[in-house]
């Protein structure tokens, strides 16, 4: 659309950087002489229907950044001692090309690791690069038990062979007003805070809650904190933190033992009932209830309201992936769905997959092998770090365990690790638990490159190389997840920086030329989009796509339909073609079948004698709806939101503490230990602290003294441990568990935020 004469409107998808998302909003971006003007939020998209994140809205903020990346650099002095010059891009890529052709000559590709960090769409890129390179090392790098997502994606593939979000109509055009669609009686919110992590993640925010809120549904909501959504919820159960898989437990018992379970779904479309009878009648809700801090009454009102409502959905978060036994967890909360029959179901929770399978970043074994062949996908599992060790690990969607990687690259043993390729993860400030560990390994490597679109702590310590990304309206991708499918595209420039895909496509043409076969990264997305008719032009024009009804990846019942499993026979992806209470992968792996609670590693019944000194726990990184990750805080309109490193703390908590709303307040740990500024808010548990994560001070000087930006001031990450991930290798981050105490910070011994 043209405004005036020089301004033009586009209409794109939104994934990060600048809003800094997992991605899928309608956005509209003005541009003048090639140059960012504004962003909207597009109304006619079916996604948001125009409504925007504060992160999007800051976009030109971001974007025009005085500290922007704006060309390569290269490192001139020692490591980490933040002296940079400025190269072209032929002088880095050549010395990247260079530097991983030594490597791997020398090595082996398997010797260099591409680190991502959460779900962007450069995870795409890196794998490509990776993968065109020969490396099976690709991982989220640092965050133990690969604690994001891909705890709960592995669990629900394993034991029904798919995913499921809440059905908010995301596949129709028309949204609510499809007749096909129901509105849930009740939803369950279990450690999820949409309000704050308001970021789309397939089910369209915060503002899902209200939609569904004013057609009548009623929320119950899992979560220690009463925030935005506890204080709006019918029932919520006050949870302590990491007791996850004893609440579902006690659902499920209660569930059963009352007969409120759906016995047509169950006999039908299930496998293992009995043996998850018999396993929840040898444990008591009194148990339960010493384990949960959840009243007994307050777990059966829970168990009839989800188990009697029909439809009712159920959506989960992040600190489920960090719990001690996270796939366990997140195999009891699914069977709560397939015990009340709200799965694939109209209103209730829908298995989700990429609109007509197109992928450019995969989310599942299947679509890795869908990418690049079986072959080469057993080929990588050879040396992939982790998938000798953990069967879960190698059998699904091909990430090097993070936990095991760090080790690997303090030991060299089975084999060394000599580089690292670090794109979009600022690891040293938010990623990884026990960074200094990270830092000390990293640094020791032979050649590392940061991608980024800012100066991190983390390019300042590790990198030889930073490269610039470009921004949102600064590259072309395509946003495949969820529904619907959204092209990105490059309208604007800033200076040098270039998009990732293309960064990693020159690179891995030079180190593999057969593996890039395309002219260039439209091409490559004119392969990847052929399955919906489409190329990167004509998706362009049309704006966005959607799979039609009827297609294998839209809803609904597609188990009776035969559309889930690749021998086209009803009924789910699993070995009996059932959900699987009893999960047969998890007995072939050699893993509990059934689900259970484990505790975290420190906690008040694991560990009496530290809970004794340490009689807190400490959550961390509730995501807060102005900054994402480690990001934004030199964002002034987002800053000016969420000003602080803070830790917040009940009235009373403070009170006992000696502590002042403001004051900076020294959190302690069994490994290590941060300052906070304290925030005062009876939002809390008086038991129980929360700690954002991913602080630095942007604005405070780097003087190479090793403490870039105050990160080690301030990063509680330096209180929780890597290597204790789950024993099927996923989850178990312990990012929300951790004991500490805290005392108030002796007067001069404050942070300041300035040089
Ligand atoms: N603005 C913004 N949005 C984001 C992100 C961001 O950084 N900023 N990050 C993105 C990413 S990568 C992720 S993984 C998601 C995460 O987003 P969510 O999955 O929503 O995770 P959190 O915000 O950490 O926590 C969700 C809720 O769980 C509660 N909680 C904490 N521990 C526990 C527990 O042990 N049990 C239970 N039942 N509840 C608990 C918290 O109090 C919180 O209210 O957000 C994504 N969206
Ligand atoms: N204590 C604690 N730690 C946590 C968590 C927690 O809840 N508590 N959450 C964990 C979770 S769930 C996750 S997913 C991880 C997230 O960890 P990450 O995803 O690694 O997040 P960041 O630390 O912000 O690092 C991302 C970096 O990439 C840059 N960037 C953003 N977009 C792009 C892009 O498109 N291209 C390029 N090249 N760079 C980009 C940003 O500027 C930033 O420096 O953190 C984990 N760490
Ligand atoms: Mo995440």
């Amino acid at each position: 659309m043209q405004v005036d004469e020089n301004t033009k409107v586009y209409k794109m998808g939104a994934w990060s950087p600048g809003p800094g998302c997992h991605g899928g909003c309608g956005v509209e971006i003005s541009v003048k002489d090639g140059k960012f003007v504004k962003i909207e939020g597009d109304v006619d998209h079916p996604y948001h229907e125009g409504r925007l994140c504060p992160r999007a809205l800051a976009l030109g903020q971001y974007i025009n950044h005085p500290d922007r990346l704006r060309w390569p650099l290269k490192r001139v002095g020692e490591r980490g001692s933040g002296k940079w010059a400025r190269i072209s891009w032929d002088e880095a890529l050549d010395t990247c090309e260079s530097k991983l052709r030594d490597i791997r000559d020398k090595y082996g590709a398997e010797s260099m690791v591409f680190g991502q960090g959460t779900g962007r769409d450069s995870g795409g890129p890196i794998l490509f690069l990776a993968y065109a390179y020969g490396s099976p090392n690709w991982t989220l790098f640092g965050l133990s038990g690969i604690a994001c997502f891909t705890p709960r994606l592995a669990a629900c593939f394993q034991v029904m062979g798919d995913m499921t979000f809440p059905d908010a109509a995301q596949f129709f055009p028309e949204r609510y007003d499809d007749p096909d669609w129901k509105c849930p009686e009740v939803i369950v919110s279990w450690a999820r805070n949409l309000q704050g992590s308001q970021c789309a993640d397939h089910y369209f925010s915060g503002h899902y809650v209200t939609d569904m809120m004013k057609r009548g549904a009623k929320l119950i909501v899992v979560d220690p904190v009463n925030g935005w959504e506890a204080s709006r919820a019918e029932l919520w159960l006050r949870i302590r933190p990491g007791a996850d898989g004893a609440l579902a437990l006690g659902m499920i018992k209660v569930i059963i033992e009352e007969n409120l379970y759906n016995k047509e779904f169950v006999d039908k479309w299930t496998f293992g009932f009995d043996k998850l009878k018999a396993h929840v009648a040898s444990m008591t809700l009194d148990e339960i209830e010493q384990i949960t801090w959840v009243p007994k009454e307050k777990i059966i009102l829970a168990a009839r309201m989800y188990a009697k409502a029909k439809p009712a959905s159920m959506r989960f978060g992040q600190p489920l992936d960090s719990n001690a036994e996270a796939v366990a967890t997140i195999h009891g909360l699914a069977s709560l769905w397939a015990l009340t029959g709200n799965i694939d179901n109209p209103g209730g929770n829908i298995i989700t997959r990429p609109p007509k399978g197109v992928t450019l970043y995969p989310y599942s074994t299947e679509e890795v092998i869908q990418l690049y062949g079986q072959e080469f996908v057993n080929k990588m599992n050879l040396k992939r770090i982790g998938a000798d060790q953990y069967p879960l690990v190698k059998n699904f969607r091909s990430w090097a365990m993070s936990d095991d990687v760090l080790k690997q690259m303090e030991t060299g043993t089975p084999y060394p690790v000599k580089g690292l390729w670090c794109q979009t993860n600022n690891f040293i400030a938010g990623t990884a638990q026990d960074p200094k560990r990270h830092w000390e390994a990293v640094r020791k490597l032979e050649f590392n490159v940061v991608v980024d679109t800012f100066m991190t702590p983390t390019a300042q310590l590790i990198a030889d190389i930073v490269l610039p990304a470009a921004a949102l309206s600064e590259k072309d991708s395509v946003f495949t997840t969820g529904v619907p499918c959204n092209p990105i595209y490059k309208v604007a420039t800033v200076d040098e920086a270039r998009p990732d895909w293309e960064i990693n496509f020159e690179l891995a043409k030079r180190l593999n030329p057969q593996a890039v076969p395309w002219a260039n990264v439209r091409g490559l997305f004119d392969q990847r989009l052929a399955v919906i008719g489409k190329t990167f032009e004509t998706l362009i024009d049309s704006g966005y796509v959607m799979a039609p009804k009827g297609d294998a990846t839209t809803p609904y019942n597609r188990h009776e339909k035969g559309l889930l499993r690749p021998d086209g026979q009803p009924g789910f992806r699993t070995p009996s073609g059932k959900f699987e209470f009893y999960s047969q992968k998890f007995e072939e792996y050699g893993l509990n079948p059934l689900p259970y609670h484990e505790e975290p590693i420190e906690s008040p019944f694991k560990t009496p004698e530290i809970y004794k000194d340490y009689p807190l726990i400490m959550m961390t990184g509730r995501r807060v709806g102005v900054m994402f990750h480690s990001e934004h805080r030199q964002i002034p309109w987002l800053r000016e939101l969420n000003p602080h490193p803070s830790i917040d703390l009940h009235p009373d908590t403070a009170k006992e503490y000696g502590i002042k709303d403001g004051d900076w307040v020294l959190i302690e740990g069994t490994m290590g230990k941060a300052k906070r500024r304290a925030k005062i808010t009876p939002i809390m548990h008086p038991k129980i602290v929360m700690a954002q994560h991913g602080w630095w001070i942007p604005e405070a000087t780097y003087n190479g003294d090793g403490n870039p930006y105050k990160v080690w001031d301030i990063n509680v990450n330096q209180l929780i441990p890597m290597g204790h991930n789950s024993k099927s290798g996923f989850g178990g981050a312990f990012t929300k568990t951790m004991l500490c105490r805290i005392s108030k910070v002796k007067e001069g011994e404050e942070v300041n935020y300035g040089s």
